[in-house]
């Protein structure tokens, strides 16, 4: 199968794919700006980091590796077409069935700025239509250099309406989440899900002193993670999107995941996930389509 991906797709010098021991296809990227990696399935991409950076951007557990139909713990997980747990079917996967399910390469290139491209895309199945019975394609577009944008746009092909939750769940490497603050959001409303689910409004910029589970809704605001430790920041902006989720597990949630990469690795990484979720849900006329888009930058301070 990676022949022909690879004669296809493939790119001299910059993208290859690989089949991984799990029989999954990891599609490889490394070009002068950047190198990440990307599992096919889930359209998942497990790991960034930009030739000017010592320490990779995006964060991939060292308890993790790809598994046919389990998520991976870490990178830029695409939760769709539900961000969260299934609003009436308790049984259905948490963030979405896209993530865990092949996608298709459509198409690969070379940027102008020599940053590599590449699509996938996911197709309505009878398997996803029986969790969601509409007529939609999402396709995920990489674009890996110094920086890395993705785009993740939903095409409603049916005769229905649909609304959507949808995030790019990514996985960000700090030094220690105990030295970071995350700047971006103050003043914005929040669902504040530790111990329930109650509004908030942010207050100043966002430290860490345990479990952090918060939607900041109604803001397409850029955020900055400052990270004092590994002295850089990290730019997480956004387009098409109001929704931003911060989340950090904590010791003891991290502990009980178990997947987290023992012992702490749950210090190293901090989650800023740019989304529509909750009141930010989006609805696409039949026939339209809609665009989510994340370009993340990081600079040594
Ligand atoms: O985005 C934060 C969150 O919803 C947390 O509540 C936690 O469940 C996290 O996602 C990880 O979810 P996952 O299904 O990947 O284990």
């Amino acid at each position: 199968m990676t022949t022909a991906l690879n004669t296809q797709f493939g790119i001299e010098g910059q993208l290859s794919f690989r089949e991984d021991a799990s029989g999954l296809v990891v599609a490889e990227i490394d070009n002068t700006s950047g190198r990440a990696s990307l599992c096919l399935q889930g359209a998942h991409l497990m790991s960034w980091q930009p030739k000017s950076q010592a320490v990779p951007v995006v964060w991939l557990s060292r308890d993790t590796k790809p598994v046919a139909g389990k998520s991976i713990r870490g990178g830029a997980p695409v939760c769709w077409p539900w961000f969260g747990a299934h609003a009436t079917e308790a049984g259905f996967p948490g963030h979405g069935f896209a993530r865990t399910v092949p996608w298709q390469v459509i198409e690969s290139g070379t940027e102008p700025n020599g940053a590599t491209r590449l699509t996938l895309r996911l197709v309505a199945s009878d398997k996803t239509r029986v969790q969601w019975p509409h007529d939609c394609s999402v396709d995920l577009t990489v674009i890996v250099g110094e920086t890395l944008r993705m785009e993740m746009t939903t095409n409603n092909t049916g005769t229905d309406d649909v609304v959507i939750g949808e995030a790019l769940h990514t996985y960000f490497q700090i030094g220690d989440i105990g030295q970071v603050r995350v700047t971006g959001l103050e003043g914005c409303d929040y669902w504040d899900k530790v111990g329930g689910s109650n509004l908030r409004t942010q207050q100043g910029a966002i430290s860490f002193s345990g479990e952090t589970d918060r939607v900041y809704i109604n803001s397409a605001a850029e955020c900055v993670i400052h990270d004092d430790k590994l002295k850089r920041r990290i730019h997480v902006a956004k387009f098409g999107s109001l929704s931003t989720v911060v989340w950090t597990p904590w010791e003891e949630k991290a502990n009980k995941m178990g997947d987290m990469g023992q012992p702490d690795g749950w210090r190293e990484m901090v989650c800023v996930e740019s989304a529509n979720a909750i009141e930010n849900v989006v609805k696409i006329a039949a026939g339209t389509r809609h665009t989510l888009i994340v370009e993340y930058r990081a600079e040594s301070v």
